[in-house]
């Protein structure tokens, strides 16, 4: 549309706006309800990227993905009803992960609203207990005001989602109006008597333990964070998912809580009698279930920093509730030198229970052999020592992940894109947001062979935009974390988690892919070599299918195993 110098249409109104908050990138399925937006965007093309999906969640995990990759807004478009309904898998994992994410949805012309026109929805109903915000802009002169105040809320205090409707008038509707100015991230910091108290609680402790975890991290604030965990020689435990805070390969680094912990760090936690929480909710996959605290006052004495004062004391009562963002307290917390009673420095008194806990994780790091021909642990050892550092493993949810967050090690931040939601589906739009935003880096996208049916189509979108991802699908035939509770539950009644499978590497190669299927670990090397060599090569998606036999349930229990073991407990008889 062509206006005269300040009239512009709502959808160039927001566009510019896009790029006043210095948005890239836009992960989008187009809708007629928002065409005025598409069209802006065409006449952005030089500023803004717009990759078009195949599907509304794969636009939403994309823009999850970017966010937490940037710390920016993740910034998804899609069309109402349907499309929203599509990508509310997006909003679920921003406000589980504490991403910041804006969804824009078209919506019917606000002449019509609650008449249920065309696939009319309310967004405030629908998205109210999962956003961090939702809105309604009413008017075009008031995009600019409520934009920026989408991307304020998404970016500060504990970072989230956000929903913009925009009806369809609105955005066709010419307006003056001037822009309003880029956004500013707004954090508490860290107050000086928290700092002082939390470091005479570190020097007054014998046994203490760090859980780093949350949203809200960037770079430097993880290079803070181990200033200060190097200084007062703290061991440090990820909370789940957050495995790539702290380098896997630091001395400090003992290992995550989450699903299947290492017992002996379990035992450490629970034997600390310090805890300090940078950052995590301390959700139920990390404390397994609640069970790793008492409730609501834990036994050890207890530091939560939270980037949310509403957060603190929600589930645990700290003796020392410090509200702060990630990077506040980081910066600070490494400003924080040692003082003790005889002025130590390192070692610490507990540098030798340091140096125990490394051990630990590191003999757990060496996977047993499981039954069938391709191991999947020798597949995750054989990538640990090729991938490089900075690379960027991705996954979704199912059983196969358990390998992955306990053999591979994570380089730092970035490392790691995995939905603390446990969202299926997550894995391959993570994949090719990253590797489109980082395309230096080698992103590698592990999923079940239930996890990539639900997003496999997005291998078209990968060819389409050139990232040369690899693809890892681990194919046990079943959705194996059900049937793995099935079995425990109810020994031996195998019932609606059996997978009939297409011919992965066909499917991938009538999509442009490279496909290949790999069933014995001698054969794995070879084929990770040419699926790695093809994405460079030719910056499209590369898959082998890893052949893994269905008994291989986790790295330490096999099917059959949990139902002898159910069967015996006299479990699931009626
Ligand atoms: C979107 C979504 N739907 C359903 C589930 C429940 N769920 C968790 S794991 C799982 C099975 C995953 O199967 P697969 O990807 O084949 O991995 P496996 O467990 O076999 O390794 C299911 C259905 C979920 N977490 N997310
Ligand atoms: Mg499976």
């Amino acid at each position: 549309m062509q206006h005269s110098a300040n009239i512009r249409s709502g959808g160039e109104i927001l566009v510019d706006a896009l790029k006043i908050h210095g948005v890239d990138t836009v992960y989008c399925l187009p809708g007629e309800s928002f065409l005025p937006v598409i069209d802006a965007l065409a006449g952005a093309v030089g500023a803004i990227r717009t990759i078009v999906t195949r599907h509304e969640a794969a636009a939403a995990n994309m823009a999850e993905a970017y966010g937490k990759l940037t710390g920016r807004p993740g910034v998804c478009f899609v069309t109402r009803g349907p499309g929203a309904s599509h990508a509310a898998i997006g909003v679920h994992t921003a406000s589980q992960d504490s991403t910041p994410l804006i969804l824009f949805i078209g919506q019917v012309s606000s002449t019509m609203r609650g008449r249920e026109a065309w696939q009319e929805v309310d967004y405030p109903a629908m998205f109210g207990g999962m956003a961090k915000w939702v809105v309604e802009v009413d008017r075009p002169e008031r995009l600019p005001e409520l934009v920026s105040r989408a991307f304020h809320v998404a970016v500060s205090g504990r970072p989230g989602p956000v929903v913009v409707a925009l009806p369809e008038d609105v955005l066709a509707a010419a307006a003056e109006v001037p822009d309003a100015p880029a956004y500013k991230r707004v954090a508490a910091h860290p107050g000086a008597d928290d700092l002082n108290r939390l470091a005479a609680m570190l020097e007054a402790s014998a046994r203490p333990l760090v859980i780093v975890g949350g949203g809200g991290w960037d770079a430097k604030a993880c290079r803070d964070f181990q200033q200060f965990v190097e200084a007062f020689d703290l061991p440090v435990a990820a909370a789940f998912r957050r495995q790539d805070i702290l380098d896997n390969r630091h001395p400090n680094y003992v290992g995550h809580a989450g699903l299947g912990p290492n017992p002996k760090l379990v035992a450490r936690i629970r034997a600390a009698d310090l805890i300090l929480a940078v950052g995590p909710r301390l959700g139920e996959t990390t404390t397994a279930g609640y069970s790793l605290f008492e409730l609501p006052r834990p036994a050890q004495r207890f530091i939560h920093v939270h980037a949310d004062p509403l957060e603190l004391g929600r589930v645990y009562q700290a003796d020392l509730p410090i509200n702060a963002g990630m990077r506040e307290f980081a910066a600070a917390a490494a400003a924080l030198k040692p003082k003790g009673p005889a002025g130590w420095h390192a070692p610490a008194p507990w540098s030798a229970g340091v140096k125990a806990a490394r051990a630990d994780y590191l003999a757990d790091q060496t996977p047993g052999s499981m039954p069938g021909r391709l191991d999947l642990g020798a597949v995750m050892m054989h990538l640990r020592e090729t991938l490089p550092k900075d690379a960027i493993l991705t996954n979704g949810a199912g059983n196969y992940a358990i390998w992955v967050h306990r053999f591979h090690r994570y380089g730092g931040f970035r490392t790691q894109l995995a939905p603390t939601s446990g969202a299926m589906g997550y894995g391959l739009p993570a994949a090719i947001a990253a590797k489109l935003h980082e395309p230096a880096r080698e992103v590698i996208c592990f999923a079940g062979d239930g996890c990539f049916q639900m997003s496999g189509q997005e291998l078209a979108t990968a060819c389409q935009y050139g990232a040369g991802v690899v693809v890892m699908v681990v194919n046990n035939g079943i959705y194996g974390s059900i049937r793995m509770h099935q079995e425990k539950a109810y020994p031996g009644r195998v019932f609606a988690t059996t997978l009939e499978n297409p011919d992965f590497p066909a499917l991938a190669r009538a999509y442009g892919a490279f496909g290949e299927r790999v069933d014995e670990t001698a054969a794995f090397a070879d084929a990770f070599a040419r699926a790695r060599a093809f994405a460079a090569e030719n910056n499209k998606p590369a898959l082998l299918e890893l052949v893994i036999d269905p008994e291989a349930i986790t790295p330490s229990a096999t099917l059959s195993g949990l139902r002898e073991a159910a069967l015996k407990a006299g479990r699931g008889k009626t």
